[in-house]
């Protein structure tokens, strides 16, 4: 039997909704405005495509927002000085630094630079640190979404065997983190694979919940996976251009093969892209309101 879809455009959809309404709730009550700056380096065309969306969401759910485009030849030095100046902006709640970023940019140095009150992205190290005790104040926005797709689509993930494939800092170590913590919504076992495990077959098979962020098209095949199972692909690969000239995107899942075999799956695009975007949009609104000493 064909796998049900879940829709990640649809579960966003709703998520979207309940934020609208604590935005304007926010502004009336307590005139405050969620703020959000997306600052993007180069001109890489995911990222102009992935920070546009995120824009567009925000002034959506009334945000105030920002788009700060630096040439791909900025120094450190000033890609730095210019989070400071977000970090002092008391309009700013929420400070996002597209990635990847160009060679000559040492990524870590700016992850460090933004404030971990500001970081509504999740990747600074005290977040990802209070992510490893069970005591984030906000999740990266690519796990997050995973785990709420989950939950919002009725999938038990406590008990369950769930394999991650891919350890990325920003995708497979902290989707691990989240759905192994002893709460609701998670409480799974949870095995990673990666570029050196041995046989990735014997352990993708096993998974009841397959995540799969490896950067790869098409590299988990029908035959890597245990029927019945629900697969989460991650991966946003393009892989051509159409007549028009808009990208064609596929996943790291060979979607038409697994769709038969797994009970549910995300499909490439409209999966988990539009969550990611959404849980942004939800770590920024928690921003503003712990700014406002609300909650
Ligand atoms: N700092 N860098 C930072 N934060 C992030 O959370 C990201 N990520 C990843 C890349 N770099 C980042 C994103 O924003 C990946 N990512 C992302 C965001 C949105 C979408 C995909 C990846 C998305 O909206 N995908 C759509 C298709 C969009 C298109 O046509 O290009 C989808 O339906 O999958």
């Amino acid at each position: 039997m064909a796998a049900k879809i879940i829709s990640g455009t649809e579960v966003a959809g709703q998520i979207r909704e309940e934020l609208r309404k604590e935005v304007t709730e926010l502004k009336e009550k307590h005139n405050v405005v969620p703020g959000l700056v997306t600052i993007l380096v180069g001109e890489n065309p995911a990222s102009i495509s992935y920070v546009t969306g995120k824009q567009k969401t925000a002034k959506e759910l009334g945000f105030y927002s920002l788009q700060d485009n630096q040439a791909d030849n900025i120094t450190e030095e000033s890609l730095l000085g210019l989070i400071d100046k977000y970090n002092k902006d008391p309009k700013i709640h929420g400070i996002l630094v597209q990635l990847p970023l160009p060679k000559h940019i040492n990524e870590t140095k700016v992850l460090y630079a933004i404030d971990p009150k500001k970081d509504v992205d999740g990747f600074h190290p005290v977040n990802l640190g209070k992510l490893m005790i069970g005591e984030a104040d906000y999740l990266p926005c690519t796990p997050a979404g995973v785990q709420q797709l989950l939950i919002r689509s009725g999938v038990e993930t406590s008990g369950a065997e769930v394999v991650v494939v891919g350890r990325s800092n920003i995708v497979g170590k902290p989707v691990t983190n989240i759905l192994l913590q002893k709460q609701k919504g998670a409480n799974a076992t949870v095995t990673i694979c990666h570029t050196g495990t041995k046989d990735m077959a014997s352990h993708t098979r096993r998974a009841d919940i397959l995540i799969v962020a490896a950067g790869k098209p098409k590299a988990i095949t029908a035959d890597m996976v245990k029927e019945g199972a629900v697969v989460i692909d991650v991966g946003v690969n393009r892989i051509g251009k159409s007549e028009s000239g808009k990208a064609i995107l596929c996943g790291d899942v060979d979607f038409e093969a697994v769709k038969e075999k797994a009970s549910a799956i995300t499909p490439v695009p409209g999966g988990v892209g539009p969550m990611t975007i959404t849980m942004l949009m939800m770590n920024t609104v928690k921003s503003a309101k712990v700014h406002a000493g609300l909650v």
